[in-house]
């Protein structure tokens, strides 16, 4: 089993990467961000709890994430693997999640973290909000807010997996081929 965390800012390239990345590996995508945009549309009590933090460009409280991360790993006995993308994003999800795996005899293998610039980060996800429909994408202040929480309670995640040297910096501004070929060569290097 090869287990991956895909890290970055908010429009770092987490989402883009990630779908490159499960179709050369295999490996099942869990978004936290995907996971709980449908349970948005679908108006569960979940889904409508969510949407009051995301709107605002806030985190939704752990334990809920972390419910939904749990179930999706029970759903997905087969996997041979999994490619973590927008979670962990506290240090309280980081421990959860090395539990979770543990009781599942697994582990985390390699975080891959992008660098992107601050001024990047906000081009681009005012670019997607203009054909995303995505309320949080639209408003400058939230992508500030959301940009101002991952320096908060998100980038302290990279530091507890530098701790067992499992972070490789990938720099995260250029081509989306040239990043993707540079993020697999740290994946073959692990994942031999
Ligand atoms: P997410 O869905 O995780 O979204 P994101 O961080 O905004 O975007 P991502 O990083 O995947 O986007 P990408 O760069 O690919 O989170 C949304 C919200 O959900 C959070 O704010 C939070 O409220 C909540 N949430 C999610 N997980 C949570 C958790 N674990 N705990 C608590 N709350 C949680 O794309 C951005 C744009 O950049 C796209 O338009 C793309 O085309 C473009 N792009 C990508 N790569 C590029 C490149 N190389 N060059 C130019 N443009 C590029």
């Amino acid at each position: 089993m090869f287990n991956l965390i895909l890290f970055g800012p908010p429009g770092s390239g987490k989402g883009t990467q990630s779908e490159r990345l499960i179709a050369k590996y295999g490996i099942k995508h869990l978004s936290t961000g995907d996971l709980l945009r449908s349970e948005i549309a679908a108006q569960t009590p979940l889904g409508i709890e969510a949407k009051n933090f995301m709107d605002k460009g806030q985190l939704v409280p752990d334990e809920v994430v972390i419910g939904m991360i749990s179930s999706a790993l029970d759903h997905n006995p087969n996997a041979k693997g999994f490619l973590f993308d927008g979670f962990p994003r506290t240090e309280a999800q980081a421990e959860a999640l090395d539990k979770l795996l543990k009781l599942k005899k697994t582990a985390i293998h390699l975080m891959l973290a992008l660098d992107v610039s601050e001024a990047e980060l906000i081009k681009r996800l005012l670019g997607r909000g203009k054909t995303s429909g995505r309320s949080d994408d639209t408003n400058e202040d939230v992508i500030k807010a959301r940009i101002a929480e991952y320096h908060k309670k998100t980038s302290a995640v990279a530091d507890y997996y530098m701790k067992f040297d499992k972070v490789k910096h990938i720099p995260g501004e250029g081509s989306i081929d040239e990043i993707f070929e540079n993020i697999s060569a740290e994946v073959d290097k692990k994942n031999k």
